[in-house]
C-alpha cells in the first residue's frame, strides 16, 4: 500500500468519504485521491513522493503558484503580531481599500471567512433590502453550500449526483427559481410570472462550476438591464473569477456594474476568506447599521488579510493577465491539436487562466450541454494525465486553473502530457 492509500484508509474511518470537501474525492473519475505533503510553485508533492503539475491551484486561490515567498513572508510577519484579535484590525481596512480600488461597483465591503458565507450573506442582504423572498439562480452555477443555493447546483453537488441536496427544506427551495443559463427568454418569463417578488438574481458571470462556460454575446448585459428594470439586486458571484480573469473580475471584462459582488479565494492568498460588497445604499442594511444580521469570529482574520493583501499587491505589480492568457491558450491549443489529430470531438472554452475540456461535439453553453459531454472518457483522460504527472480537477464538471508559476517548464511538460493522454484515449 502506498502512503496515500494508507492515509485514505485511515481517513475513511473517521471522515465521511475520507475527504473534507467532496470535490477532492475521485469517485466520479474512479480510484482514490492522493494526499499532498507539500506544494511549491506549479507542483504538488504527494505523500508518496510524486511530483505533479497542478491544474487545480487549490481550486483558484494560487494564482501566483503555491507557497509564493512574498505571501509566505506576509503571513510570517502577521503571525508575529498574533493570529486573531476579535477586534477590528488595520489589515482589514487595507484589504477593503484594495477591493474597492479594483472593483468600482463595490463602494462598501464586508469580509467573512469563505465564499459560501459571502454568497449566503449577499442573498440575505438582497432579501432584506428589497423586502422580497424569491431569488433566481441558474442551473449549474454553484454558490457555496447554503440552503437556498443548493438547488440545481454545480461543482461537487453535481459531480456526485446531488445537484438538489438532501436536507434543504422544500419551503426554502421553493423560494429559489432555477433557470437555464444563457437563456434570455426564460429570464424574461420568470420576471413576468413573479413581478415584484424577485429579491435578486445571482450568477457566476462566467460559470466555473459545471466546467468553464462563457456567456453568449449580450447575455450579461440583458441580465443587468432586466434586474434593474424590476428593482431586483444583481449579484455577481466572482469568488472564482474575481482578481483571476482581470483585477476587476468579469465585470471589468464585460463592463457591467452589478449591485453586489461576492469574492473569496485569491483575496485570501490561500487562507480562508470571503467578502461581499457593492452599492453603499444596500451594504448599509447590514448590522450594526441596518437590520440584516451577519457576523463571524474570524472575519477579517489578520493572517488571511496579510496573505490576501500580498497576493493582490503582487497582481497589481505584475499585471500578469496577458501572460496567464497565453498559458491558457497554450494548454487548450495543445489539447485541441491532439483531439483534432485523433478525430475526437472536443470543446475547450477558455478565458485567461480558467478553462475546461469537454469531450463533446456540441458547443457547451449551459448545464445540459455540459452534461452531454462524455464524463467516462474524461475519467480515462484524467487518469492518463495523472499517470503522466499532471493533476487535473477530478471531475468533468470543474474548471482548470493556471498560475504564473506554470510558465516555462511546467506548461511545456503539461502540454506534452495532455496531448499524449488525448492520443491514448
Ligand atoms: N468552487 C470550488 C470547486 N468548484 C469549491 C471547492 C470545494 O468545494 O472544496
Amino acid at each position: 500500500m502506498t502512503s496515500s492509500e494508507k492515509l485514505f484508509e485511515r481517513a475513511k474511518q473517521l471522515i465521511p468519504g475520507g475527504v473534507n470537501s467532496p470535490v477532492r474525492a475521485f469517485r466520479s473519475v474512479g480510484g482514490a485521491p492522493f494526499f499532498t505533503r507539500s506544494a511549491q510553485g506549479a507542483t504538488l508533492t504527494t505523500a508518496d513522493g510524486r511530483e505533479l503539475i497542478d491544474f487545480v491551484c487549490t481550486w483558484g486561490p494560487a494564482i501566483h503558484g503555491h507557497n509564493h515567498p512574498r505571501i509566505k513572508a506576509a503571513i510570517a510577519a502577521a503571525l508575529e503580531r498574533g493570529t486573531s484579535f476579535g477586534t477590528p484590525n488595520p489589515l482589514e481596512v487595507e484589504m477593503a481599500e484594495l477591493i474597492v480600488k479594483f472593483f468600482p461597483s463595490i463602494q462598501k465591503v464586508r469580509l467573512c471567512s469563505s465564499g459560501t458565507e459571502a454568497t449566503m450573506s449577499a442573498i440575505r442582504l438582497a432579501r432584506g433590502y428589497t423586502k422580497r423572498d424569491k431569488i433566481i439562480k441558474f442551473a449549474g452555477c454553484y454558490h457555496g453550500h447554503s440552503d437556498s443555493l443548493l438547488v440545481a447546483a454545480g461543482s461537487g453537488a453535481l459531480t456526485h449526483g446531488h445537484p438538489d441536496s438532501a436536507g434543504v427544506p422544500a419551503a426554502f427551495a421553493q423560494q429559489t427559481i432555477v433557470l437555464p443559463y444563457n437563456d434570455t427568454a426564460a429570464l424574461q418569463a420568470a420576471f413576468a410570472a413573479n413581478t415584484g417578488q424577485i429579491a435578486c438574481v445571482i450568477l457566476e458571470p462566467y460559470i466555473g462550476n459545471v466546467g468553464f462556460i462563457k456567456p453568449d454575446a449580450g447575455y450579461l448585459q440583458f441580465v443587468r438591464q432586466i434586474t434593474a428594470a424590476h428593482g431586483s439586486v444583481l449579484i455577481f458571484d466572482e469568488v472564482m473569477t474575481g482578481f483571476r480573469l482581470a483585477k476587476g473580475g468579469v465585470q471589468e471584462l464585460e463592463k457591467i456594474t452589478p449591485d453586489l459582488t461576492t469574492l473569496g479565494k485569491i483575496i485570501g492568498g490561500g487562507l480562508p476568506v470571503g467578502a461581499f460588497g457593492g452599492r453603499a445604499e444596500i451594504m448599509d442594511y447590514l448590522a450594526p447599521l441596518g437590520p440584516v444580521y451577519q457576523a463571524g469570529t474570524l472575519s477579517g482574520n489578520p493572517l488571511a488579510m496579510a496573505a490576501g493583501i500580498a497576493s493582490l499587491q503582487l497582481l497589481e505589480e505584475l499585471n500578469p493577465y496577458a501572460r496567464l492568457d497565453a498559458l491558457g491558450r497554450q494548454v487548450v491549443g495543445a489539447a485541441k491539436a491532439a483531439a483534432a489529430a485523433k478525430g475526437l470531438p472536443l470543446q475547450a472554452p477558455q478565458v485567461g487562466s480558467m478553462f475546461s475540456l469537454f469531450f463533446t461535439p456540441t458547443p457547451v453553453r449551459d448545464m445540459p450541454t455540459a452534461l452531454a459531454s462524455d464524463a467516462k472518457l474524461f475519467g480515462r483522460f484524467f487518469h492518463a494525465c495523472l499517470d503522466g504527472g499532471v493533476y487535473l480537477p477530478p471531475s468533468a464538471y470543474e474548471a482548470w486553473f493556471l498560475s504564473t508559476a506554470h510558465e516555462g517548464n511546467a506548461v511545456a511538460r503539461a502540454c506534452e502530457v495532455v496531448s499524449k493522454a488525448i492520443t491514448s484515449l
